[in-house]
């Protein structure tokens, strides 16, 4: 594989970030730093500030005052989506270096990159319509006496924590609805992968955000994200990551009872019946475990194919497998990139052996590439798989995917469901009426029919059961960060109590 792009190179040397806090860039000075080296070519590519504990109480003090001033909380939904329009146009304006950087931190395709900042442009506009579309409710069903009024207010402080795997895109699934109720914000992204956060805290202070609205600080999970989940400052935290730091930052929560949302891991099934187009079904598997390399939440990691035609699935998945054009990230013909590090790659290929020791059988994949330099796997279909087998239970997060099979609807629904996630779930088949009494049984909060990895900032994101708490995007992703308040309004003479 050759190393070096045909279309763009790397940087001569790693670019140097400082944070941003109160709309200004604060300069690393005396404090550590962390070199991220790119996953596809093992280059420095960017230098992080580590910073720390009072650096982030300064952050939260900022964001209070702020947040208090009501310098944007207490401003028009027209308002704010004035600044949410223009941080689109931001985006679209820098987007070709969003795209460069979040490809050398994440080690994801560029091509990948490209799409995810332009999709992450439209949900700004979204969060711009949201955020005049904000309404409470009123009931006129008290009695001549009496009138209610259901506001939305926003619920103040918001600690965002992300993870690596969509640094960007996670980020524009909740800034945007954080900003379009009128909360301010703290942000902390993984230590793997802060550029395009930090460049998005410019871009909104270009944009015009009020100094202070929206602050970045970096530094790591255990120091910095772990006492974001403590801080008695915030009054909301935002985590995205794996489920057992989740239950973690659930119980740092309970300190101040902060509201928590929080988006973890997934096993997903691919429901695959004999009826499907099964050429469809198969491209469409094959991306739900290749795309981002198998690290999504909601990658299709859990096949769940109908007996019949297995075998003939089998053949389609292995010829689809083989034609995934691995290789460098910054080559725009690549479809599958890099894993995002050395430790986590190490994880993927010990799974795969897992596999192995349990009985499972490699249909194809099942190695590293071979490669000058970065982490790549070949896309991995262990078969023979059953539910019970640890590759079919925990997360791997790599292009790893787990085929089991079954006979009946019912054995289908039972094996979807029989997992402590629920993140997502798909379903392939050409019956209508099947597809539809297939998703409404399985525990999941994103959902597919004949398609998977899709959708628009319209439709809500969230899991059941072990994935989470709480929906982002949509209105119900604005609704989040909000408290509801009902306002009792009396009317005419008082009938008074003391007589
Ligand atoms: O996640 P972490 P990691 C899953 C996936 C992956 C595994 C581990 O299975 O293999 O998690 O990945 C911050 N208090 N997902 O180790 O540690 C951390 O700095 C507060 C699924 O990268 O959960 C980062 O910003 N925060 C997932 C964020 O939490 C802490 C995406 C996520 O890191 C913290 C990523 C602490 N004590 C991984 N420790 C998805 N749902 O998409 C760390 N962090």
């Amino acid at each position: 594989m050759d190393a070096k792009s045909p279309t763009l190179s790397l940087p001569a040397q790693p670019r140097e970030f400082g944070f941003h806090v109160g709309g200004r860039w604060i300069a690393t000075g005396s404090r550590e730093t962390m070199v991220r080296l790119s996953p596809g070519h093992d280059v420095p590519v960017t230098r992080i500030t580590l910073c720390t504990r009072k650096d982030l109480d300064n952050a939260v003090a900022v964001a209070r005052k702020t947040f208090d001033s009501r310098v944007w909380s207490g401003i028009s939904g027209a308002e704010r989506a004035t600044v949410l329009l223009k941080a689109a146009a931001g985006i679209r304006a820098r987007a070709e270096e969003l795209a460069y950087w979040e490809t050398l931190e994440t080690g994801k395709p560029i091509s990948q990159s490209r799409a995810e900042i332009e999709g992450a442009a439209g949900i700004y506009e979204y969060g711009a319509g949201a955020a005049r579309c904000l309404h409470g409710d009123s009931f006129n069903n008290l009695g001549d006496k009496l009138f209610g009024i259901v506001t939305r207010e926003p619920v103040g402080v918001v600690g965002l924590i992300t993870p690596w795997n969509f640094p960007f895109f996670i980020l524009a699934e909740r800034i945007p609805f954080m900003l379009a109720a009128g909360c301010t914000i703290v942000a902390k992204p993984s230590e793997m992968t802060s550029a395009t956060t930090l460049i998005m805290a410019e871009i909104l202070t270009d944009a015009g955000l009020p100094e202070g609205v929206f602050n970045v600080v970096s530094g790591t999970g255990p120091e910095i994200g772990q006492a974001m989940t403590e801080h008695m400052g915030i009054d909301q935290v935002s985590f995205t990551g794996s489920t057992a730091v989740g239950r973690h930052a659930l119980l740092a929560s309970a300190g101040n009872f902060k509201k928590v949302g929080l988006e973890l891991g997934g096993k997903s099934p691919q429901v695959v019946f004999a009826d499907a187009n099964l050429d469809d079904a198969a491209d469409g598997v094959v991306f739900g475990i290749c795309h981002n390399a198998g690290q999504c939440c909601v990658s299709g990691s859990r096949l769940i194919v109908e007996k019949s035609v297995a075998a003939e699935f089998e053949k389609l998945l292995v010829d689809k497998f083989a034609r995934v054009r691995i290789g460098d990230p910054l080559d725009p013909r690549t479809q599958l990139g890099a894993i995002v590090s050395a430790a986590h790659n190490e994880k993927i290929l010990g799974y795969i052996r897992k596999g192995s020791e349990e009985g499972a059988r490699l249909a194809c994949g099942g190695e590293s590439v071979a490669s000058k330099a970065g982490r790549f796997i070949h896309p991995t279909l262990l078969a023979d798989v059953t539910n019970h087998m640890v590759v079919a239970r925990e997360e791997i997060f790599g292009p790893v995917l787990a085929m089991i099979t079954f006979e009946t609807r019912e054995e289908a629904i039972e094996l979807a469901n029989d997992n402590a996630y629920g993140l997502a779930a798909s379903v392939w088949t050409s019956d209508l009426d099947k597809a539809l009494g297939t998703i409404r049984r399985i525990q999941a909060g994103r959902t597919w029919i004949n398609t998977t990895i899709t959708g628009g900032p319209e439709m809500p994101i969230g899991g059941f059961k072990q994935s989470g708490i709480g929906r982002d995007t949509g209105m119900y992703g604005v609704e989040e960060y909000m408290e509801v308040k009902s306002i009792h309004i009396a009317l005419g003479a008082r009938d008074h109590w003391v007589s």
